[in-house]
């Protein structure tokens, strides 16, 4: 059964939908920001805006320079850029992050406006694995705290770290991957939120109480304080959490959640969203409410939603915040400038089979959605893809002559479809469809991924309708989500326009 239609104006959940994982949230005045993992993609950490908590425009990517950030073509996909914290201090934004792989380590940037310029980053190598947090005591002595659960002083503006980091709380015992801590004073108390149980099914949120920074910590008898393993929740691995006061004072929660779909296991095909639940307080603990689809009313008003325009022209110097590249996007193969009004991607030898594959997309926001692109595959060979990752990807790819539907799931490569076209640009479609109600079953997939082409005249022909499930993250593994973007596989493939639509009502 479809769901109920949602009530008008009602704010939804995810509030970030998409590849949207690990998000940090603070508050300055009037204003919310909100950070969120990027892993291999470039610009790193997506940067959010909100008035009303629930809606939420990306105004810009906190590593957006080379000098900031330089992912080698090794980089392998779910390593890059991990679970930053964003903190306001003392007339600065401060954001600190985890570049896993080589050349990595802990790092921190600042920004006084956080749409940027942000800084040249500092490397903390005294902080040790991932997840850092930074947490200020009123005197202006600095904490960061990281996965495991261990704390070590430093100096946010150097990176200096004082002494070795030492273990603050590991969570409840037995439970795995405690991580992703963030260290508050609110009222007479230092709390420290964590997640645990790892970032699949078992995830969870706990916390830990005392009166000072460094502990000792007193763990809340009801903890988990959220987590939604062993239900039928329509909202899966909710974990990864940081706290935040809404506009009248009350008190959210931001936190990872993914939606699987199709039967057993279930499969999320949209990464890990992000999602917001209001937080009450009895006896000096939080208490969680429901992570659901529908929000509560919320008491401030609304702004409106985002207004990205449905179609990209390319006809800025500068691509949109939204659009990410694969670890790199130098000029030479990625500009708007070689042809006015045009995207042009100039290929480097690979496929997307490969790590330095020329690949610019933007994430699937939506469970139904369709993607067309007007290319001009003349002076090359590409095409439009959705990309879970290197092993995992369907795609509709352009020659001077002819359209193909490439597909690859893990080892396995095939050519699905050939079509013979007439020279010249041409539309290609991607449309995803959460799997009919007559297809449910256990075995059931959770989408189909539907690929075709337009001739000149307008005249649609689909080639292709794949499962979903092998671009999923339960066949994949991985931290990421899908990427529906356009490729060059050889020579220079132009793109007059992108346009992706929502189809979810
Ligand atoms: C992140 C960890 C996690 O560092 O997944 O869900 C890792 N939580 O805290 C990658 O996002």
């Amino acid at each position: 059964m479809p769901p109920p239609p949602r009530p008008a104006g009602r704010p939804a959940n995810p509030v970030i939908p998409g590849f949207h994982p690990d998000p940090s949230v603070c508050r300055v005045g009037d204003d919310y920001y909100l950070a969120c993992s990027s892993f291999e993609y470039f610009p790193g950490v997506p940067l959010f805006h909100s008035r009303d908590l629930v809606h939420w425009t990306q105004i810009g990517n906190v590593l957006d320079r080379p000098e900031q950030l330089r992912l080698p073509a090794a980089t392998p996909s779910s390593a890059g850029i991990y679970a930053p914290t964003l903190r306001h201090h003392d007339g600065r934004f401060h954001l600190i992050v985890t570049h896993c792989g080589e050349g990595g380590g802990n790092l921190i940037v600042t920004a006084t406006d956080p749409a940027g310029p942000w800084s040249d980053p500092v490397r903390a190598p005294g902080v040790p694995g991932i997840d850092p947090d930074l947490v200020w005591e009123e005197d202006g002595t600095c904490w960061c705290t990281v996965a495991g659960v261990a704390q070590v002083r430093i100096d946010a503006g150097t990176g200096q770290t004082y002494g070795a980091p030492r273990p603050l709380w590991s969570g409840r015992p037995g439970a795995k991957a405690p991580e992703a801590p963030h260290l508050y004073r609110i009222g007479a108390y230092w709390y420290l939120l964590i997640a645990e149980g790892g970032t699949e099914r078992g995830h969870a949120v706990s916390i830990a109480r005392s009166r000072t920074p460094t502990g000792p910590f007193e763990p809340c008898p009801a903890n988990p304080v959220l987590t939604h393993r062993g239900t039928d929740h329509p909202v899966q691995n909710t974990g990864h959490a940081d706290l935040v006061q809404g506009p009248d004072g009350s008190w959210w929660m931001v936190l990872l959640g993914v939606r699987p779909g199709g039967g057993t296991p279930g499969w999320h095909v949209l990464g890990r969203e992000t999602f917001l639940t209001p937080v009450t307080w009895v006896d000096d603990w939080p208490v969680v409410g429901d992570v659901s689809p529908d929000l509560p009313e919320l008491p401030w008003p609304l702004s409106p939603g985002p207004v990205e325009a449905r179609r990209d022209d390319f006809e800025c110097a500068e691509l949109r915040p939204s659009w990410i590249s694969l670890r790199d996007r130098p000029a030479a193969h990625c500009t708007t400038g070689e042809r006015p009004g045009w995207l042009t991607l100039r290929a480097r030898g690979g496929s997307l089979d490969a790590p330095d594959v020329v690949f610019t997309g933007r994430r699937q926001q939506h469970l139904a959605c369709r993607a067309r692109v007007l290319a001009d595959p003349s002076q090359g060979r590409g095409g439009l893809a959705v990309r879970l990752d290197e092993r995992h990807h369907y795609a509709i790819e352009a020659s001077g002559t002819e359209v193909r539907v490439l597909a690859r799931v893990g080892p396995l490569s095939t050519v699905v479809a050939t079509r013979p076209v007439p020279a010249g640009p041409l539309v290609l479609t991607v449309t995803i469809t959460p799997a009919p109600p007559d297809a449910q079953g256990p075995c059931a997939g959770p989408d189909v991924v539907s690929l075709g082409v337009e001739d000149p005249g307008g005249a649609f022909t689909a080639l292709a309708a794949l499962d979903g499930r092998y671009l999923s993250t339960e066949v994949a593994g991985g931290f990421t989500g899908r990427v529906i973007g356009m490729y060059a596989a050889h020579g220079a493939v132009h793109f007059d326009w992108f346009d992706y639509e929502p189809l979810d009502g």
